[in-house]
């Protein structure tokens, strides 16, 4: 049977020695919550690493840990002192942390914190390598392991793979400044899906893989290496139900069992009803924004005299990575600002700051967000940001204010929130001041809406989601492998049949066939290997071979008029038969041209890096030096401009690659092909070509001929083949001794 194998950093246990014992607990995090009910459901696996260094334990400690989370289904990643510096601390935290959210001062490109991150990722990868079989879900998460999918997915191309990066996905600006980019990004590529918290990331995401690696999207798919790659947006969830039922539990607690926490909390308002409490919950991270935010209500307070005495601030901050040095910096700088304005503005029963610096039970978590009347949630960046969801799904009576951070990924989702630029202190200070005079009926209004959304929305949806994406893309990739194995048994095949055929033609495209795409278009001129293998196919009796090219006739003749090739240019206007004189095929009219070009040229004018082709018969627009988004664009508004003139004048427009071809539409490779080969009879028939110009080729040939599409693309033809290498390999192999090299 099948199975999921979540991977992740950590397990989902706490490994803990107390006194030399081996102890763990479920760990706690949203990442934990939200992938259980997969973990418990039906045969799954979770890898991770135990929290327990390799040096911590002796060998029979070490077992006790394996074998301890065998009974919960995980399997631990041994990790060394040496690993957790440089891979955990190291380039995941002090690097792609930093560079992630933003922080580029922080940012630390150290080479050997690199190598050590590769290693890491290759121990995970072999893990799930020795664990997992073809059909089973690999879905791996986060930024300590972006270089995973593309490990496996080179062992075992067949593998069903999916990831998710819980934090933002900087803009293309931030994620070129760093040295491996390449590497992380072909890295991820290995997966067939691959999520995003929110729809800006997956765009930052694409729009890095079009600029960086120069690969084609199309929506939010990208074709690589002869695979379809997914993206998406599953804003991540909360367990709803139970942060609601546990705020239930908090109302109806009696007085004896209320926490110490709790019972300050009441203290603090029985001297005064009118008190407010406004909370903030985070890790100790510098993303969070915590000294700005304590800054900004400094700001309010000096702003607003009339709240002092009236409003404090609970700030539970986690202490968090504490030995990397700038968290020690935050950390200290924290306890100095709280310091000074807990000292300015201070009276006798009543602090304006409470800060805990520890974390504490979910109980008094609860206790916490109940009680407070305002959530500050203001990072700087943040991937998702979790608390805001807990803080509305706790408000039982529906009253409560949520001030939200535009920068954390969850005020996409919380419009009925009031969002602020939490870099703005003026701003942050008036929608404080709002949010605490917010009449009841307003914030009833607000929060119902949220709470609606987040109980649809829980963190079964978001699992199920992704996981249904999933599928669908795993049966896509499942198309491509069969694609592929079709391909391999047909080379031969082909080749057997070629060797006894009467009366043989091979029909063959030019650019991205037997030639790659150059940025300029006569760069791709033919080299000497490609005239070799051509002039070998014609060593054979009774064997004809054509190019077939959308080239216009000047270029076609000068590359190839020198051989004895029959040549077909313009897409199918001329034709050129084995040592004969160029003739034309259609009779066309030329008095559109003037138009077109007139508008192409305003286009030109617009868009740095595109430029026009004029052939006899059709005229090309070109964009693959144009930056892609501009490019895609441009194209559009293009396209709509020339379809509206098109149709009355029996022209169409060819879509090709990074090309916009207008021709007349009586011109087309299929009709060439068939005056090529009319009066004859062939009982070989070889027709290769990669873009939808060749479809017409492909349509109109007998059904037993080889037509072989160039790529992975929607296509009528028989058969499929990765690249332009692979067309060469079929060439060679119909000459060889028959055994396809
Ligand atoms: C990363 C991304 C993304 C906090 N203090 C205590 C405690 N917590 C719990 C909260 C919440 C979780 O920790 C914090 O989640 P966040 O989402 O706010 O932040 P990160 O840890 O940075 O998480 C983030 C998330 O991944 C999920 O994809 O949202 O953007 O950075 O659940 O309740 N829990 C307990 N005691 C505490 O003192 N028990």
């Amino acid at each position: 049977m099948n199975k999921t194998i979540l991977i992740s950093n950590r397990l989902p246990l706490e490994f803990k020695i107390t006194d030399g014992k081996i102890y763990a607990k479920p760990s706690v995090g949203g990442l934990a919550t939200g992938l259980k009910s997969i973990h418990d459901a039906g045969e799954s696996l979770w890898i991770g690493w135990s929290g327990l260094k390799e040096e911590e334990m002796t060998e029979t400690m070490s077992k006790e840990v394996t074998s301890w989370a065998k009974k919960e289904k995980c399997i631990t990643v041994p990790l060394t002192e040496f690993d957790i510096e440089k891979y955990y601390f190291g380039l995941s935290n002090k690097t792609l942390w930093a560079l992630f959210h933003y922080f580029l001062e922080y940012v630390d490109n150290d080479s050997n914190n690199w190598e050590a991150y590769k290693a890491v990722n290759q121990k995970f990868a072999d893990a799930i390598l020795e664990n997992a079989n073809v059909g089973d879900k690999i879905w791996i998460h986060d930024y300590q392991l972006l270089l995973v999918p593309m490990m496996l997915r080179e062992r075992n191309p067949e593998l069903t793979i999916g990831f998710f990066l819980h934090i933002p996905f900087p803009a293309f600006e931030i994620l070129r400044t760093f040295p491996w980019r390449n590497e992380i990004l072909e890295g991820l590529l290995g997966a067939d899906l691959i999520g995003f918290h929110t729809y800006d990331y997956v765009q930052h995401f694409l729009n890095s893989v079009k600029r960086i690696i120069g690969l084609e999207v199309k929506f939010n798919e990208i074709h690589y290496n002869n695979r379809v790659i997914h993206t998406d947006s599953f804003p991540m969830g909360i367990d709803y139900d139970h942060f609601y039922n546990s705020a239930l539990d908090h109302q109806k607690r009696g007085n004896r069992e209320k926490s110490d926490l709790i019972k300050s909390i009441e203290e603090h308002f029985s001297s005064n009803s009118d008190r407010k409490l406004i909370l903030s919950i985070d890790r100790m991270d510098y993303s969070k924004g915590i000294p700005s935010r304590i800054k900004a209500f400094s700001y309010f307070l000096e702003k607003n005299p009339e709240y002092q005495e009236k409003v404090s601030l609970i700030m539970l901050v986690v202490p968090s990575r504490s030995n990397v040095p700038q968290y020690r910096k935050l950390k200290k700088e924290t306890d100095e600002l709280v310091g000074r304005i807990n000292g300015k503005y201070a009276r006798i029963g009543w602090t304006p700051i409470w800060y805990f610096y520890r974390s504490m039970p979910f109980e008094d978590l609860i206790d916490l967000y109940a009680s407070s009347h305002v959530a500050l949630v203001t990072p700087l960046r943040d991937g998702m940001n979790l608390v805001a969801k807990e803080y509305v799904a706790t408000r039982i009576n529906q009253d409560g204010v949520l001030i939200l951070s535009e920068m954390a990924g969850a005020a996409s989702e919380m419009q009925e929130a009031l969002h602020i630029n939490p870099n703005s202190i003026s701003q942050f200070s008036e929608v404080l001041k709002k949010a605490l005079e917010m009449p009841l009926t307003e914030q009833e209004n607000r929060i119902k809406a949220l709470q609606k959304r987040l109980s649809r929305y829980n963190i079964n949806r978001w699992a199920d989601d992704f996981m249904y994406s999933f599928e669908k893309a795993a049966e896509n990739a499942q198309l491509v492998i069969d694609c592929n194995k079709m391909k391999q048994i047909d080379k031969d095949q082909i080749n057997s049949q070629f060797k006894i055929a009467k009366k043989k033609i091979v029909l063959l495209d030019y650019d991205g066939t037997l030639a790659s795409f150059k940025v300029n278009p006569q760069d791709a001129a033919p080299d000497e290997d490609l005239y070799v293998i051509l002039d070998e196919i014609l060593q054979n009796e009774n064997t004809e071979l054509a190019i077939v090219s959308g080239r216009d006739q000047t270029t076609i003749e000068k590359w190839f008029g020198h051989k004895k090739y029959a040549l077909i240019s313009d897409h199918g206007l001329w034709l050129k038969r084995s040592n004969c004189e160029w003739e034309a095929l259609e009779i066309l009219k030329n008095d559109w041209k003037e138009k077109i070009r007139s508008v192409m040229e305003s286009f030109v004018d617009r868009t740095p890096g595109a430029f026009i082709e004029e052939k006899e018969y059709s005229i090309a627009w070109h964009y693959r030096k144009t930056d892609p988004d501009m490019a895609e664009n441009r194209t559009r508004e293009l396209k709509m401009i020339l379809t509206l003139f098109i149709a009355d004048n029996g022209l169409s427009v060819l879509d090709g690659d990074k090309v916009l071809e207008v021709k007349s539409s009586a011109v087309n490779k299929g009709r060439a092909v068939l005056r090529l080969m009319e009066d004859k009879s062939y009982d070989f028939i070889l027709a290769m070509g990669d873009d939808w110009t060749d479809e017409a080729m492909f349509e109109v040939l007998p059904k037993e001929a080889y037509t072989i599409k160039v790529g992975n693309k929607k296509t009528c033809a028989r058969y499929f083949v990765p690249t332009i290498g692979d067309v060469r390999k079929i060439i060679k192999g119909l000459t060889s001794s028959g055994i396809l090299k």
